[in-house]
């Protein structure tokens, strides 16, 4: 056995889930993982992600200097640059500097308008919090947002609306106490494994009963009560349905309804339509089972909704969140343990980059940017002139790169995100990311968006850090310096105070705000001083097990559920919705809806994942096709395919396995040489600005072998 010199306790870098991770470390080197039995939110267990995808830590292809482009890119020119050699290793001073006084010429030249920054959800809280200060404190604006837009933000602003809140209503672990609760749009398993083990013992050993709605058969499905499932896009007739019976047949909680909500007889009148036969029709779900499972949830004595990305990431996602909003309203299933609305968060640390204000609506803790007492919060917080602030909304992820022309955004500032894999119909991205004056990226590697750059920074990655992650269950949680960084590389933190002191000097702002932070702690009390939510949290009393936000003062023990009295909005009010097909249908020229989405063993664009020996474990893009359209195409297991759609094509190899039905295929969305987004449709939810992940129309051929692209081309790159 070997004897560690040290074990470092912290917090998993990859799902939202947060698993406690203990890094056993020799010689600088972490050559084991564990868990302790006693770990609060993962009790010993953890995915295959958290035991073994640590080790991209010590890839070949790492940032450990920075870098800029050896040729000048010019906007409209830009060129995609891995290999070594077309970047030069410069200094921190000479890249900083740099970075500094071009971001100052176009701030000067164009105002506060053109300067753009897309925050990490993968970085720590203060370093999300930090990056976000500079942008509005120093350049006045709020063009300031990240991956929760691609993410969750038909939920958020479905909450927001519904009942004035943002997050899960309840603890991921309390449905262990529910007898009742569907899942949907999530594939648990993969995406939440942890939380999957908790849902399947609350099934076999406390006899919950499950409802999985879903188009896909997940492996949830083996240990549901009932299945539904639905048509890509189908979301609103179902969920109005299950209301539809709900209402109908009096199940609804009459008490709940007077004390706690309002907009009920109005809903009650739009349901009329929503028959369990109209939503067959359109959902391809039997009517049978869209009443069985409205009995079974409003009769529940604590029934529970979890969902996914199938909820929000079309071109409805609000309107879909607020269907579910909608059946724990009527049937009384929140403000009590074992039930709520719960939709899990993705990214590690996406719940608290929101809650940091990396967002271009909110401040940290939510506060509106154009309520004008907030703007003036901040304004003393931070030491700036009154008035000084920003009080426009900003643009959001997916607007900032359409917004990339003269005139607009001109220069974007990216802490580790991959618009180039992530954003939807890449083809029209890469035009966007082409047509801007300067990029900077600060990331652990070279990924496809950051090959665009002028500058690269080199980040510290998680374990070579201090600071804070949120997780799913609004639990802030400690991360640890495990190890040194490599080479140059510095954490985020570090590398954004730095800059922002050399802007500042450059900009000769009067009433100077503070970059002068001795660590991720100092920074974390500013925040926490100003944000409600956070008082309570110190360092301190993190040490054991972290706490759940909000904890208004130091005595508070954490929050656990919500909404056991009131909603932040008061009352909770329903929303009638209406029917809004999915943007693009199938049709002759493309007969398959494409559903897109994520494996166990893989990471998004795959930047983190393959460069990792997670990659030989799925080490491929594989395309999933039911036996009915695999026959119809001529295509067999292993053999090369085209797809197709409106906007771009990729070739990958085929997988028949009944996991879709008829009709629907999937394509992961983690592999650059077949990469997913090439084909999506870049419509976006009117009140969220989410982009239809979930559904558009392709057309399947069988390809030639030789047009399959190499998959360890991919991996090998930016290697020294
Ligand atoms: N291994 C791994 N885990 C991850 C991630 C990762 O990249 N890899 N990413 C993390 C992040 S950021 C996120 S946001 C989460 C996402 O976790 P999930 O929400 O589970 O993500 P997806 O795989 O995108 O799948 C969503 C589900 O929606 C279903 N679906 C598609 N269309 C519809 C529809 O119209 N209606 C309904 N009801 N369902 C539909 C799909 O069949 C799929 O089962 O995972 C997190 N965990
Ligand atoms: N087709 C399709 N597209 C999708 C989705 C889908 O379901 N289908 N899902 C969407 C969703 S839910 C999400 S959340 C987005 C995710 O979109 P992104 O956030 O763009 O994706 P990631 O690949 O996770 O990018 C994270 C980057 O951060 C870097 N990184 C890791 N740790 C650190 C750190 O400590 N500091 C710094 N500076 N960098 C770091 C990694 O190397 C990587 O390059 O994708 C969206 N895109
Ligand atoms: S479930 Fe999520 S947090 Fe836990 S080990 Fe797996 S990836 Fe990490
Ligand atoms: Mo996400």
């Amino acid at each position: 056995m070997i004897q560690p010199d040290r074990i470092t306790a912290t917090t998993c870098p990859y799902c939202g889930v947060g698993c406690t991770l203990e890094l056993h470390i020799k010689d600088d080197f972490i050559y084991r993982v564990t868990s302790p039995f006693d770990s609060v939110v993962n009790h010993g267990n953890l995915c295959v992600k958290g035991r073994f995808g640590y080790d991209f830590l010590y890839s070949p292809a790492r940032v450990t200097t920075p870098l800029i482009r050896k040729t000048p890119q010019r906007p409209g020119a830009r060129t995609q640059a891995f290999d070594r050699d077309e970047w030069r290793q410069v200094s921190w001073d000479e890249a900083l500097n740099h970075v500094a006084d071009r971001l100052v010429e176009l701030y000067r030249r164009d105002g506060p308008g053109a300067l753009a920054v897309y925050a990490c959800a993968k970085a720590t809280n203060e370093e999300n919090y930090l990056l976000q200060k500079l942008f509005r404190a120093l350049f006045r604006t709020n063009n300031v947002d990240h991956c929760t837009r691609l993410c969750h933000a038909g939920s958020v602003a479905a909450l927001l609306k519904a009942l004035g809140t943002t997050a899960m209503s309840n603890t991921a672990a309390e449905v262990a106490k529910s007898d009742c609760f569907i899942v949907t749009g999530s594939n648990t398993t993969e995406n939440h494994p942890i939380i999957a083990l908790q849902m399947k013992a609350a099934v076999h050993k406390r006899g919950a009963r499950l409802i999985v709605i879903d188009p896909r058969r997940l492996e949830l499905c083996r240990s549901a009560a009932l299945w539904l499932p639905l048509k890509p896009g189908t979301n609103v007739p179902v969920f109005s349905a299950m209301a539809h019976v709900i209402v109908k047949e009096k199940l609804y909680n009459r008490a709940f309804i007077e004390a706690r909500t309002e907009g009920f007889d109005e809903l009650a009148a739009s349901l009329e339509a929503f028959t369990p036969e109209y939503a067959e029709a359109i959902s391809g779900v039997d009517r049978e089972l869209i009443a069985q499972a409205a009995r079974m949830y409003a009769q529940a004595e604590r029934g529970a909704i979890y969902w996914g990305m199938g909820i929000s990431q079309l071109a409805h996602g609000t309107a879909s969140a607020l269907g579910l909003i909608n059946l724990a309203l009527l049937t009384g299933h929140i403000g009590r343990e074992g039930t709520g609305l719960n939709p899990l968060r993705g990214q590690n640390n996406v719940q608290g980059a929101s809650d940091a204000g990396a967002m271009p609506y909110h401040y940290p803790g939510y506060m509106l940017v154009d309520d004008p007492a907030n703007a003036e919060k901040w304004e003393r917080a931070w030491n700036i002139e009154p008035g000084g602030l920003s009080r426009e909304r900003g643009l959001t992820t997916t607007e900032i790169l359409s917004h990339a022309h003269p005139g607009g955004v001109r220069a974007l500032y990216i802490m580790g995100e991959n618009p180039m894999m992530t954003e939807p119909n890449l083809n029209v991205t890469r035009e966007h990311m082409q047509a801007l004056e300067f990029l900077v990226a600060q990331d652990v590697f070279i990924n496809e968006s950051g090959a665009f750059a002028d500058v690269i920074l080199p980040a510290a990655a998680w374990a070579e850090k201090d600071g804070t992650f949120t997780n799913t269950d609004r639990r802030v949680q400690r991360v640890r310096q495990a190890l040194p960084p490599p080479g140059q590389a510095r954490p985020d933190w570090q590398i954004v105070s730095a800059l922002a002191a050399r802007i500042e000097q450059r900009l000769g702002r009067p009433n100077s705000a503070y970059w002068g932070y001795e660590g991720p702690e100092a920074i974390w009390r500013e925040m926490a001083s100003v944000t409600p939510a956070n008082h309570g949290v110190t360092y301190a009393r993190l040490e054991n097990g972290g706490l759940q936000t909000p904890v208004p003062d130091e005595s508070h023990p954490g929050t656990p559920f919500l909404f056991a009295e009131t909603f932040p909005a008061g009352r909770g009010k329903f929303f009638a919705l209406d029917y809004v097909p999915s943007v693009e249908l199938p049709d002759e020229a493309y007969p398959f809806i494409l559903t897109t989405g994520r494996l166990l063993e893989h990471w998004h664009g795959g930047t983190l994942s393959r460069h990792s020996e997670l990659d030989a474990l799925y080490p491929e893009a594989l395309l999933e096709l039911h036996e009915i359209d695999a026959e119809r195409c001529g295509l067999r297991s292993g053999d090369a395919a085209r797809v197709s759609s409106r906007r771009g094509s990729v070739v990958l190899r085929v997988n028949v396995r009944n996991m879709t039905r008829p009709g629907v295929v999937f394509i992961p969305m983690h592999f650059a040489e077949a990469a997913a987004n090439l084909l999506t449709i870049d419509a976006l939810d009117p009140t969220a600005k989410i982009p239809e992940f979930k559904a558009c129309a392709v057309s399947v051929t069988r390809a030639a072998e030789a047009e399959l692209a190499d998959p360890q081309a991919v991996t090998r790159r930016g290697r020294y």
